[in-house]
């Protein structure tokens, strides 16, 4: 007797491509934040973000020793140029070395970075090019805000919907994830000087609202400084720097820049 031939019958080979992952880069604006700027560099999650850049921004103090020690990229020359040539220059570094998508924190704490993937979500889904973070939408927070910032942050969030034309509930946050795409539209300029101090976050934020590209915010936690950590919870100064923030959505709104 014969056995019976054995047929195998073999699987069809079907290959999966795996979507790759969005490359996200975290960038920490820092000026004089000694030891502040670890804390925020160690909360950053690191399953959501592969690199943590942190733009020194000419401290005379230990924020670049600080910022290393806890595993983040330092990037700076050594000058003041402001924050928002400090945000510019970790975008440069996000689009020269390949990344998809960067998250701003502030490299003073008020932001918390575990918060993170709340920010990156909407991206993630296809939903949004730039995501920014509200106290102020049901399910956001803020601890210890001084009654000053509550007024300012308030009434600067409504000169600027009324500015742009679009409403938004908290213009004033920084705490934002931004897909690099959002820059292919040569209509949004970064790379223009008059931005390089306050200026750049709301300009950013208007013109995205203008444009109609995807802009969605998310409730997040703002938190101030302790009382007893004794540090200042700005280094905004009255006037001049409130002028910064507001040059933007004047400018504009009216059509005087780009
Ligand atoms: N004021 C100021 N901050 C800078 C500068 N360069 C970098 N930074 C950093 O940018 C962030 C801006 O902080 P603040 O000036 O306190 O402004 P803020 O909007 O009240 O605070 P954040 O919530 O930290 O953005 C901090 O992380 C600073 O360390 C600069 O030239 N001036
Ligand atoms: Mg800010």
């Amino acid at each position: 007797m014969t056995s019976p031939v054995k047929v195998q019958i073999e699987k069809p080979f079907v290959q999966t491509e795996a979507k790759p992952q969005p490359r996200v880069l975290c960038i920490a604006p820092a000026w004089n934040e000694g030891e502040r700027i670890k804390r925020v560099v160690e909360a950053v999650p690191q399953d959501c973000v592969e690199t943590t850049v942190v733009v020194d921004d000419g401290s005379v103090d230990s924020t670049s020793a600080y910022a290393e020690a806890a595993g983040a990229l330092v990037l700076g020359d050594g000058n003041n140029h402001g924050v928002g040539a400090a945000i510019r220059r970790g975008i440069d570094y996000a689009m020269t070395n390949g990344y998809d998508i960067v998250v701003v924190v502030s490299g003073g704490g008020k932001t918390p970075p575990e918060q993170i993937p709340r920010l990156l979500a909407p991206i993630l889904q296809g939903e949004a090019e730039l995501v920014q973070g509200s106290r102020y939408k049901a399910g956001g927070e803020f601890l210890r805000m001084p009654w000053r910032r509550k007024f300012g942050t308030r009434g600067y969030t409504l000169l600027f919907s009324l500015f742009c034309g679009r409403r938004v509930t908290d213009a004033s946050s920084g705490f934002r994830a931004i897909k690099l795409s959002l820059f292919e539209d040569q209509r949004i300029n970064l790379w223009q000087d008059w931005l390089d101090r306050y200026e750049l976050e709301p300009y950013l934020l208007f013109k995205a609202l203008r444009l109609r590209h995807q802009v969605v915010e998310v409730p997040v936690t703002i938190e101030y400084p302790q009382e007893d950590d004794g540090i200042a919870y700005t280094k905004m100064r009255a006037l001049v720097d409130w002028w910064k923030i507001f040059r933007p959505i004047l400018f504009l709104g009216l059509g005087l820049k780009k």
